[in-house]
């Protein structure tokens, strides 16, 4: 998609889907990935996986991070010292409820800002479909500026449904959710990539830090993305 559609998407709905952008043989081979990598990771929990700090385990996302369309729509809304702020697996694993309807806020106060604080982006690895924990969106909501206080089943909710490797992307403010998984045997595995302002406190978010030994191995561009948050521990 022309990415000044995109733009005029993301700033009138507060979302974008954009279809196709990766090749689907490679969201095949990252989602086979990311369920291994849940697997090591939460042996024993059933229902919603995040699985915070990915740089550290994984490099198959890198590119991605970089993906020149997105890189540049980030670089648009965020200006041209921004950061990267996480990377981060989402699996739905099959009869798990929907997630809690919030705005990605990073402790900011009512009224939001106007401008953007967080480009957030759903790397779809699996199809996501209206059953199987599809991620939820209120379009529009970013213009509200506040923080929501719906249920994950108000109506004006909507399911973002798209083909694996395809991407959702959407504004900070835009009230969101994890979608039900309401089959039986569908599992579905997002990845999410998200970008902030140099202004920002990267410790809001409560991101865990790159390890050093990870930062060495990076190519120029994502090191500079990265260099806020490289710590030890
Ligand atoms: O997993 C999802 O679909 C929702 C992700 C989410 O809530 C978030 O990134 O803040």
């Amino acid at each position: 998609m022309d990415t000044e559609k995109i733009k005029a998407n993301l700033d009138n709905a507060g979302y974008c889907i954009v279809e196709d952008i990766m090749p689907i043989k490679e969201a095949d081979h990252m989602a086979d990935r990311y369920f291994k990598l849940h697997k090591q990771h939460f042996p024993d929990q059933r229902s919603y996986q995040s699985l915070q700090g990915l740089l550290n385990y994984d490099q198959m996302c890198w590119p991605w991070i970089l993906q020149l369309q997105i890189l540049e729509l980030a670089y648009h809304y965020l200006g041209q010292n921004m950061r990267f702020a996480e990377a981060c697996s989402k699996w739905v694993m099959p009869d798990t409820e929907a997630g809690n309807v919030h705005a990605d806020a990073l402790s900011l106060s009512e009224p939001f800002p106007s401008n953007m604080w967080l480009f957030q982006t759903m790397w779809m690895l699996t199809d996501f479909t209206e059953n199987n924990g599809s991620t939820l969106v209120v379009p529009f909501s970013h213009r509200l500026r506040c923080n929501p206080s719906i249920s994950p089943t108000d109506k004006c909710l909507i399911p973002i449904v798209g083909r694996r490797g395809s991407v959702l992307l959407w504004h900070g403010a835009l009230w969101h959710a994890s979608g039900a998984n309401t089959t039986l045997d569908q599992h579905r595995m997002g990845l999410n990539l998200a970008y902030i302002p140099f202004w920002l406190n990267h410790a809001v978010g409560g991101w865990p830090p790159v390890h050093p030994e990870t930062f060495q191995r990076m190519p120029r561009l994502l090191k500079e993305l990265n260099q806020h948050r490289v710590t030890v521990s």
